[in-house]
């Protein structure tokens, strides 16, 4: 539940005159702000559940704006990503192994709460691993400032309307009112996703219940109140479907090909939902561990539609209803696909087998941390070796990639990093 839903928001405020008057090109001063959260006062009547004025602007006298959020919608417009690159990094052996310890470590808790919700522990634990890295990385960005910052930055187009930026901040206004958050934990991502598995406030209100028995849901500090949580989510906003799959990885029939042959586009079919012995009995096969073909047949035979993240030639699914519920919890099919093949590997299965149509894939974070060491030994001191390919990785790659006459670019992968550092 990261970003992605604001992401699209922000991508669409770009293109609309009413925020124009929101300019993104400098920080936001101190008196704007102030004036921000008055008028925001004056809109505490739109909200979806009551919230006094005076309550509203009690609490807000403590929130300061914060320009990384700022920052963060200005990434947006960013440059383009690769499904390879991000599969590559969010599905490393390291966060499998790293998933398998925290299996492991808390058997008894997740296997408590698979029972309960009916989700496998492995896709609560994968989630828990793409979202904040099993705990680590849940931001800290105080979520009163992120959601007053992020109304403020993206006002409103009709100040009577229903909105979720500034919904968002009354939420998180709300939770403190009623001392249902702790105020020093109260931290997140910019865009207000805060704990363990970055419930958005309006999710936490709506959806976290308590995982540990002792009758608060902390999500912050409580593991397992944070997986309780998740699965509470998968269940009843999404619809959780037990023993269905997330997908199967499958080969398409020759004679079908044709169809699912795509310019580097993903393709979702979500309309196409047959049995999967319907697919079957129209020639689809499953994919196994080192592209083994095999018969598709699944327990319970489920609903499944195709999912193809680039086309063909390039990894094909069947996805299932639990499919779409992951999207609901994080609208973003590259997410869902990280998540759900994560807990495939987690659980020792092969992850995607089919390659990607490239021929130089992907970095896993130790790798892209080897080569964040080779550019800041080139001179790169703004670049960190921490993992993650932002932007002054991919600006110090840009340099490099010059000064070795290799062609113009932003990124490097498997082969590409070899010749860089060679
Ligand atoms: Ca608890």
């Amino acid at each position: 539940m990261k970003v992605v839903r604001l992401l699209a928001a922000a991508a669409a405020c770009l293109f609309a005159a009413v925020c124009a008057a929101a300019a993104l090109d400098a920080p936001m001063t101190p008196g704007d702000f102030a004036d921000c959260v008055q008028s925001l006062a004056d809109q505490t009547q739109s909200s979806s559940k009551p919230l006094a004025r005076e309550d509203f602007l009690r609490i807000a006298a403590g929130a300061k704006y914060d320009d990384r959020v700022r920052r963060a919608l200005l990434v947006v417009k960013g440059e383009p990503t690769y499904w390879w690159d991000e599969l590559a990094a969010t599905t490393d052996d390291q966060r499998v192994e790293d998933g398998r310890a925290v299996l492991s470590r808390a058997a008894a808790p997740l296997q408590r709460i698979e029972a309960q919700f009916g989700v496998p522990k492995e896709i609560i634990v994968a989630l828990y691993g793409i979202e904040t890295n099993y705990g680590p990385a849940a931001g800290r960005i105080p979520v009163l400032d992120a959601t007053l910052s992020l109304a403020c930055l993206r006002p409103c187009p009709d100040p009577n309307g229903r909105c979720l930026a500034r919904e968002r901040a009354f939420t998180a206004v709300r939770l403190l009112r009623d001392s249902r958050v702790v105020p020093e934990t109260f931290v997140g991502s910019w865009a207000g996703a805060f704990g363990r598995t970055q419930f958005e406030p309006d999710s936490y209100e709506q959806l976290a219940v308590d995982g540990d028995g002792d009758g608060i849901a902390d999500i912050v500090n409580s593991e397992p109140d944070a997986w309780a949580s998740t699965a509470n989510h998968l269940v009843r906003r999404g619809g959780w479907i037990p023993d269905a799959p997330v997908y199967v990885e499958v080969r398409v029939p020759a004679e079908q090909q044709a169809e699912f042959m795509g310019n580097g586009e993903t393709i979702r079919l979500a309309d196409r939902m047959r049995k999967a012995s319907e697919w079957a009995a129209a020639g689809w096969k499953a994919i196994g561990p080192e592209g083994a073909v095999l018969p598709l047949a699944l327990d319970g035979d489920p609903e499944l539609y195709p999912f193809l993240p680039v086309g063909l030639p390039g990894p094909a699914f069947l996805v299932s209803r639990n499919f779409d519920t992951i999207y609901r919890y994080n609208n973003s099919v590259r997410y869902v696909l990280e998540v759900a093949t994560l807990a495939n590997r987690i659980a020792g299965g092969p992850g995607i087998v089919t390659p990607w149509p490239t021929d130089d894939p992907g970095l896993s974070r130790a790798q892209i941390r080897e080569l964040q060491a080779w550019l800041i030994a080139q001179g790169h001191t703004l670049v960190v070796a921490d993992g993650v390919a932002g932007r002054n990785t991919r600006d110090a790659i840009e340099e490099e990639r010059a000064k070795k006459g290799m062609p113009p670019g932003r990124r490097v992968g498997q082969r590409t990093m070899r010749e860089l550092m060679s």
